[in-house]
């Protein structure tokens, strides 16, 4: 098929999430177009069947904002009617879903129909999306896409608590490729990094508030009293000078390193042995599931998705937001047992198998088929059929 995906193409989970789908459907045979403001971060590769289309913002004098929904809808119509794109895949509802109905109506304006697929990844729908500025457009621009899914049932509830939505959501669980997660030992020198004694603590995220990444430092202070350990901060945001004078406070700059943002984080990763997510909220929690892929166990909230994704005692530790003493203990714990540490290390690599590319792939190519044969009407009334 020919499939346009809309995203942003920064770190954030959304983006990395759409840029693997489209490169993991163009490995499959399909043709796929990225249309957006810059190359996707994780986009490495161009080939005949995967193409990227930027955005340009001409700055002008009238705009205090650039009208970037304007640009993004006017190169959608461009694009569907040069390549004969058949459905539209915007990732995160903000304001990629609204630039789709528009770019939508502006095709069935020439005679073109376009199907398109709204997927929800998280704050477009918990933090930003139902506040009120954004929140009728957002729950219109929902409910006029054709097929809708959210990445965890947490955020379908979510969704469905927060806005007025006529239309089914289907949940389609975010996807890891296991593959770039086997690295092989050689390329994973651990005494780099840290001593032999010692474990080795990683947290990944955009630094937001929503992350309370001070939380991490926290955490990590009360570990590293009781047992020799390092802490990997990867990412970049908002809060990372808070953090990292947070860190200066507790004086821990020897045994905390800030990585940056990296677009190779199975690099990282495979050092690791505990990955620490303390979140207010999250609808799923990508960073973690691409953690589990690479052995690490996962102390985390129990806020939104994580608990469809970390499993409470199995794979990790769950806790309530802001709870950094039990997240301290819960880790001491698995890390004071070498079998305790191996069995979750085992058990979080087994878990990340119902998340595998081979099971989600079809999935959304079952969605896209199931628009396209329906292209004259809603893909809706095909449900009901
Ligand atoms: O975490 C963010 O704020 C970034 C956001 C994004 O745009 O990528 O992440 C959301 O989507 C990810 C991919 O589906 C999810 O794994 C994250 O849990 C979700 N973030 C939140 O809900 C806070």
């Amino acid at each position: 098929m020919k499939i346009g995906i809309v995203c942003y193409p920064t770190f954030g989970g959304s983006g990395v999430m759409a840029t693997e789908l489209g490169m993991a459907l163009a490995d499959k045979g399909h043709e796929v177009h990225f249309i957006t403001y810059n190359q996707p971060v994780r986009l490495d590769f161009i080939t005949h069947r995967l193409h990227f289309h930027e955005v340009v913002l001409e700055e002008y004098p009238l705009f205090q904002y650039q009208p970037y929904e304007l640009a993004l809808s006017s190169k959608m119509v461009e694009v569907v009617e040069k390549y004969q794109l058949e459905v539209l895949h915007v990732h995160y509802a903000i304001p990629h879903a609204y630039a789709a109905y528009m770019a939508k109506q502006m095709l069935q304006n020439k005679g073109v129909n376009v199907k398109v697929v709204t997927t929800l990844h998280g704050t477009d729908i918990t933090l930003v999306g139902s506040h009120p500025t954004y929140k009728t457009a957002v729950e219109f621009s929902i409910n006029m896409s054709d097929e809708v899914t959210a990445v965890s049932k947490s955020l379908k509830e979510d969704t469905l608590r927060l806005f007025t939505i006529e239309k089914e959501i289907e949940v389609v669980y975010n996807f890891i490729n296991s593959e770039k997660y086997d690295l092989q030992h050689e390329d994973c020198k651990r005494s780099t990094l840290a001593a032999d004694n010692e474990k080795i603590i990683t947290h990944i995220s955009n630094f937001r508030p929503v992350k309370r990444a001070t939380d991490v430092v926290k955490i990590f202070n009360k570990i590293q009293k009781e047992v020799p350990s390092k802490l990997l901060m990867v990412g970049d945001g908002p809060e990372r000078l808070k953090v990292e004078n947070l860190v200066k406070d507790f004086q821990l700059e020897e045994k905390v390193l800030f990585l940056g943002n990296s677009s190779e984080v199975e690099r990282i990763l495979c050092y690791s042995d505990i990955f620490i997510l303390p979140s207010q909220t999250e609808s799923f929690g990508l960073a973690a599931l691409e953690a589990m892929a690479a052995g690490n166990a996962i102390i985390s909230t129990n806020s939104g998705g994580l608990p469809e994704v970390n499993i409470h005692g199995q794979t990790g530790y769950l806790s309530e937001v802001g709870d950094v003493n039990t997240m301290a203990a819960n880790t001491l714990e698995i890390l004071k047992d070498k079998k305790t540490l191996s069995r979750f290390k085992e058990n979080a690599k087994n878990h990340v198998k119902d998340f595998s590319l081979q099971k989600i792939l079809p999935v959304y190519e079952e969605i896209y088929k199931r628009c396209y044969k329906n292209k004259d009407s809603s893909c809706d009334s095909l449900k009901l059929q």
